[in-house]
């Protein structure tokens, strides 16, 4: 049945539709949540004529939003969104620099870095995230196409054990930016208040951080040598600082 409803599609394990998510709910949007399998995203994408195949995408009276800052985009200039408005008035500059660097070098490395443990090694630790939210039959034809699944996903994000090494340094130069911009103990990153560049950092941090109000990473387990590495991490400011604002925010 057709839905009047925004349609927002994700994959539940995916940062960026995390961060699309956020936002909707932070604007309390009436929309529906569809959970898509893998290759599903890609002809759905392609039916509602998304310029590519990667989810968030939102549909919404027969348009389509594709992308997490489009998303964001488009629910700042929803009627009625002024008192929720995630878009600082001043330094709006420094809050769109913060937004594109997270997407663009942080968010796709944190994922690379975590694919090519837990997906080359232990797929099988993957797998429950990414079907919990599709019902049956979607689930079972994951379940049986995963090692197919496992094999397209590893050469599209080139995983391996020398790149999940190179991704682990370039997150740890990341990481030292926003310990930087958080040194004087300021609570928001811009402006002195919430706005989009703390969603963004903080839902791409999130499967670093595994903030317990995050509404899938509470199923999330770390492959071992991840799960060494953030135990050192711990103490760093960007990462206490993901899991405060999960908690003040979301
Ligand atoms: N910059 C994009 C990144 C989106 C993205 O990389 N999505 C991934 C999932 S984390 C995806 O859909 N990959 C499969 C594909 O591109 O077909 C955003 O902010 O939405």
């Amino acid at each position: 049945m057709q839905s009047s409803k925004p349609i927002l599609y994700v994959f539940a394990i995916s940062h960026y539709c995390e961060k699309a998510r956020w936002v909707l709910d932070n604007h309390e949007i009436d929309y529906e949540l569809r959970h898509v399998a893998p290759g599903e995203h890609a002809q759905i994408a392609s039916k509602l004529g998304a310029p590519h195949s990667s989810v968030p995408f939102l549909s919404v009276g027969g348009t389509v939003i594709q992308g997490s800052a489009g998303i964001i985009n488009w629910a700042e200039n929803q009627p009625g969104s002024e008192q929720k408005r995630l878009s600082p008035g001043v330094e709006l500059e420094q809050c769109a620099e913060i937004e594109k660097r997270i997407d663009d070098v942080a968010g796709v490395h944190i994922r690379r870095y975590y694919y090519s443990e837990a997906l080359v090694e232990y797929p099988e630790t993957v797998r429950p995230v990414f079907t919990r939210d599709l019902r049956f039959p979607k689930n079972l034809m994951i379940r049986l196409a995963w090692p197919k699944i496992r094999k397209i996903m590893i050469s599209r994000m080139d995983l391996g054990g020398a790149q999940g090494a190179e991704s682990e340094q370039i997150v740890a130069t990341e990481l030292d930016c926003i310990d930087d911009l958080l040194s004087d103990g300021r609570a928001y990153l811009v402006g002195g208040r919430f706005s989009r560049a703390d969603i963004a950092v903080a839902s791409l941090l999130s499967p670093l951080a595994l903030p317990p109000e995050h509404p899938v990473y509470n199923n999330l387990r770390h492959p071992p040598k991840l799960a060494r590495q953030i135990a050192e991490w711990d103490d760093r400011r960007s990462l206490q600082w993901t899991r405060q604002t999960y908690t003040k925010h979301r």
